[in-house]
């Protein structure tokens, strides 16, 4: 009655029909249809063209600026608002980096407790302070004053 017909019905190879050669050769006479296709081959390799010319002048020359060397490199810093402005530095390892630091509002620190850096910060005073960042890895920059940490007063300084 009820054959395991699964295994009875093998798919055959299909060898139907003469094999299908893929037809490629592009038909002259469709070509010579229109007189305008010269016309329109022409067009469209002139617009390719101009569009190459216009999108080929985007390279951006400029990376980032490497200073002189021996020179200090100069950030400013404001703090103010339990808050560094700016807040991340990336600096490149070996680097000697002078710190104007600005006080807008009470006193602050500076403070990278892995680096032994405490730089006093007060009020209407610009603190100018140096350091040379040899060793590379992520340093955590907080304000040591009572409560600014607690208050999101931290920063991040990578060294790589
Ligand atoms: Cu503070």
């Amino acid at each position: 009655m009820s054959c395991p017909t699964g295994i009875l019905t093998l798919p055959l190879p299909q060898t139907g029909g003469p094999a299908q050669g893929i037809r490629k050769e592009v038909n002259p006479l469709v070509l010579k249809k229109s007189k305008l296709f010269p016309v329109a081959i022409g067009a469209i390799a002139l617009i390719a063209l101009l569009a190459a010319c216009n999108g080929g002048d985007s390279a951006d020359p400029t990376a980032t600026p490497t200073p002189a060397e021996g020179a200090p490199t100069v950030t400013e810093v404001s703090l103010r608002n339990f808050a560094f402005e700016p807040s991340r530095f990336n600096i490149e390892a070996g680097t000697t980096v002078e710190f104007r630091l600005k006080s807008r509002d009470i006193e602050h620190t500076f403070t990278v407790k892995d680096l032994d850096v405490n730089w006093f910060v007060q009020s209407g005073i610009t603190a100018t302070e140096s350091f040379t960042f040899d060793r590379p890895g992520e340093y955590r920059l907080i304000c040591a004053i009572a409560g600014h940490e607690q208050a999101g007063m931290v920063g991040v300084i990578r060294v790589q």
